[in-house]
Parts: structure tokens; C-alpha cells; sequence
């Protein structure tokens, strides 16, 4: 269910993606717009501020993990949903995150990518993103149901 333009235009646009800064940029967002999402990640020590968010080296290793995540899963576009299925499985039943978080992070990728790449995010390109965010989340809020 994707067309050649969409898998180019999210294909072409992630190789500009540096996983751990964007990740890191991604992820400190999450925590500091909704910042009850910091419940998941006591472990991670000071995360009272936006500059100790963005500086915590925790923050940047799990974004960059998430992000290498998603990129795996742009590898396997076609079958998101079974690509999905074991890391959404530990998701519902291991970490108990609300499945409403990945929507959340969602978003939150999406305005890194735009303040990343510009006029280069065109509205075509803003397109294919927010429907593989939609599959995205869709499969690993799978594991749920
Ligand atoms: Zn998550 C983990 C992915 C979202 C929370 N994650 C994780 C991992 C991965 C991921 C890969 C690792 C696993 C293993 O190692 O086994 N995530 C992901 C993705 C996404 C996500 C792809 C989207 C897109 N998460 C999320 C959210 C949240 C979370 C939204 C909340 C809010 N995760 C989490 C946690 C964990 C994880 C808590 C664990 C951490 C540690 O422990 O370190």
C-alpha cells in the first residue's frame, strides 16, 4: 500500500537523518512537551529542564536506539506490522508504555525532521511521513489488542 513516491520520499529523506542527534533532538522533545512521559525513564537521572534533557547521555543512547529502530523498520516497509511485532509485544507487556506515546513521539519526529531538512520537506514529502508514522504506530500498538 505504498507508492513508489512514498517510499522515495521517506527512503531519501532518512538518509539525512543522523540517528543519535535526531533521535536525541526527538526524544528530548517527548520529554519535555509531555513531560509525564518522563515516568518511563527513571533510571535516566536529571531530566528537570529542557538543556538537562538534551545533555543527558541516556537520552541520547535510547533515542539513537529508537531511531536506529525506525530505520530498521523503513527496511521493511511492506510488512511494518510483523517487523513490528516483538518490540510491540514488549512494549504493552514488559515496559507498560501507553500506546498513546508512540503517536506522541511520532509527531515529535516529524517537526525534528521539518526543522532538519527544510524546503526539502515539502508537503508531498510531510505526506509520506505522517501516513508511515500512522503505520508505525499502528503496529506497535498491535501487540495491545
Ligand atoms: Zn521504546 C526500549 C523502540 C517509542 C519507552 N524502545 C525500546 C527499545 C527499542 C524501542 C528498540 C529497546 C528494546 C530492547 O532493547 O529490547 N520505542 C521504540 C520505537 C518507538 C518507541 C521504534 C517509537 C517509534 N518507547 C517509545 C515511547 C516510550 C518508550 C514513546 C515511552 C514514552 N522504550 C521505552 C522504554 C524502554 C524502551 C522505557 C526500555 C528502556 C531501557 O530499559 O533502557
Amino acid at each position: 500500500h505504498w507508492t513508489a513516491e512514498e517510499k522515495a520520499a521517506i527512503t531519501s529523506t532518512w538518509a539525512k537523518v543522523n540517528v543519535e542527534r535526531d533521535g536525541c533532538d526527538a526524544l528530548s522533545r517527548l520529554l519535555c512537551v509531555y513531560p509525564w512521559t518522563q515516568r518511563y525513564f527513571s533510571t535516566f537521572g536529571n531530566l528537570s529542564n529542557i538543556t538537562a534533557i538534551s545533555g543527558n547521555p541516556k537520552v541520547k543512547g535510547h533515542g539513537k536506539k529508537v531511531l536506529t529502530a525506525v530505520g530498521d523498520a523503513i527496511q521493511h516497509m511492506d510488512d511494518v506490522k510483523r517487523h513490528l511485532a516483538a518490540l510491540s509485544k514488549s512494549h504493552a507487556q514488559e515496559l507498560h508504555v501507553d500506546p498513546e506515546n508512540f503517536k506522541r513521539f511520532g509527531e515529535c519526529l516529524v517537526v525534528v525532521l521539518a526543522s532538519r531538512l527544510g524546503a526539502a520537506f515539502t508537503p508531498q514529502v510531510q505526506a509520506s511521513w505522517e501516513k508511515f508514522i500512522n503505520a508505525l504506530v499502528a503496529a506497535l500498538s498491535h501487540g495491545y489488542f
